[in-house]
């Protein structure tokens, strides 16, 4: 009889953890998931994707060296996907140290938890574009890959550059299995509030619905390189079925501005941007990659990847899910879904108010 593999997932409650698990029930997995007790519990997405009584979780944390070998030692999988993190760029700056902590030396715990115990797992960690920082722009926007010189902008890319090295570490020292997936942007109405997209489509749905006068926005010229996360969780798995762990560069190779963002998701419900619109320094970042773009070829040619939705699309599908949701919510539906349960910015009190 053939075993059905089992898989690992740190940061299961987050946005590529839902997808992710999807993704690995679809193909016959396993899988264990990796959750934090918090005082309200998190579980929307995977409701939302009807997977949440489909996979075990265990409490963890990744601070606690101990939990993560005793979710090791539950699970006993073949493959771990390590995507748990403090994963917003400008909170980093809010709480530098507990992300240098969370982001960066959990990488460590979790590889020397492998190490220890279970050497064979094949590890995939969730490196990030982030890590790239200023080459952007000093390479004059051409799209970057797994050779360009890393410079972070923020304690959050700094905490992944440790996190990128140590796994390459590993991978060389101790002849483990060990993949860095060099991810850029990926969106999804799953996506975190915060996040720009997300935050856009967001409003504007409110705007299109009168519930909202207006959009705050911060730095309009920054560019990334936006795709689909449903496709890019693939790529995850298709990094860890190689016969040798490796580094790929996950990307859609084209670069869109914070502004050509809220022109099409404003076009979406036929309305003009400019008038809705409203910069607010609060959205600001001491520091801010300025600009983004991707080079896949290499995941293209080894892992056969491309992606298929592209910028247009993805803020299509974004907006639409918004109004779809607001619609609902106004005919008095609840269901698993996060916005309403946000307060607004306006009341958050940020470090980027004193710049
Ligand atoms: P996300 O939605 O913010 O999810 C982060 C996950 O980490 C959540 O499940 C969160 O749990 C968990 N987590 C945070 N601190 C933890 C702790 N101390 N112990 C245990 N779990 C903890 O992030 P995402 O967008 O899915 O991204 C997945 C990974 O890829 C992250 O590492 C991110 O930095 C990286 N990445 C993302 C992108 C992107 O564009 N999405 C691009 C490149 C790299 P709670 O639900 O309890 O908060
Ligand atoms: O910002 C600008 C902001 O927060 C994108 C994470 O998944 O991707 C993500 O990091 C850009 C920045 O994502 C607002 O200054 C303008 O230039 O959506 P974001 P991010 O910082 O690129 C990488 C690859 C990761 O690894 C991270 O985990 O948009 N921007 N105005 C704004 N950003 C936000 N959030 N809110 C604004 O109002």
């Amino acid at each position: 009889m053939i075993r059905m593999k089992k898989a690992l997932i740190t940061g299961v409650t987050g946005q590529d953890g839902a997808y992710l698990t999807k993704f690995l029930l679809d193909k016959g997995y396993e899988v264990y998931g990796i959750y934090r007790r918090l005082s309200t519990p998190n579980f929307w997405r995977l409701d939302h994707l009807g997977i949440f009584d489909k996979v075990n979780l265990i409490p963890a944390d990744l601070g606690d060296a101990g939990s993560i070998v005793e979710a090791l030692k539950i699970s006993e999988p073949d493959e771990l996907y390590h995507l748990a993190a403090q994963s917003y760029v400008q909170a980093s700056f809010e709480t530098p140290v507990a992300t240098g902590d969370i982001t960066g030396l959990s990488v460590t715990r979790i590889l020397e938890a492998i190490r220890q115990n279970c050497k064979d797992i094949k590890f995939y960690f969730a490196a990030t574009s982030e890590m790239l920082g200023k080459t952007g722009l000093l390479n004059g926007e051409r799209p970057l890959n797994e050779n360009d010189v890393l410079r972070p902008m923020s304690p959050y890319s700094a905490a992944k550059l440790y996190g990128y090295w140590i796994t390459k570490i590993y991978r060389e020292g101790y002849g483990m299995f060990a993949a860095n997936g060099i991810l850029f942007n990926h969106e999804s109405p799953l996506r975190g509030l915060e996040f720009v997209t997300r935050k856009v489509a967001n409003e504007v749905a409110k705007v299109s619905l009168d519930l909202s006068k207006e959009v705050k926005i911060g730095n309009l010229d920054a560019k990334r390189d936006w795709g689909y996360a449903p496709e890019y969780v693939e790529a995850m798995w298709l990094m860890l079925q190689q016969d040798e762990a490796d580094d790929y560069v996950i990307a859609t190779g084209e670069a869109h501005s914070v502004r050509e963002l809220m022109e099409k998701a404003f076009d979406v419900v036929d309305l003009g941007w400019q008038d809705w619109t409203r910069v607010d320094k609060r959205f600001f970042r001491p520091l801010d990659v300025p600009s983004l773009v991707g080079d896949y070829s290499k995941a293209e040619k080894k892992l056969n990847w491309r992606p298929r939705v592209k910028f247009d699309k993805m803020v299509e599908i974004l907006v639409e899910k918004e109004c779809y949701r607001w619609e609902r919510w106004l005919k008095g539906e609840r269901f698993p879904w996060d916005a309403p349960n946000y307060t607004s910015e306006a009341r958050i009190l940020t470090r980027s108010l004193g710049m």
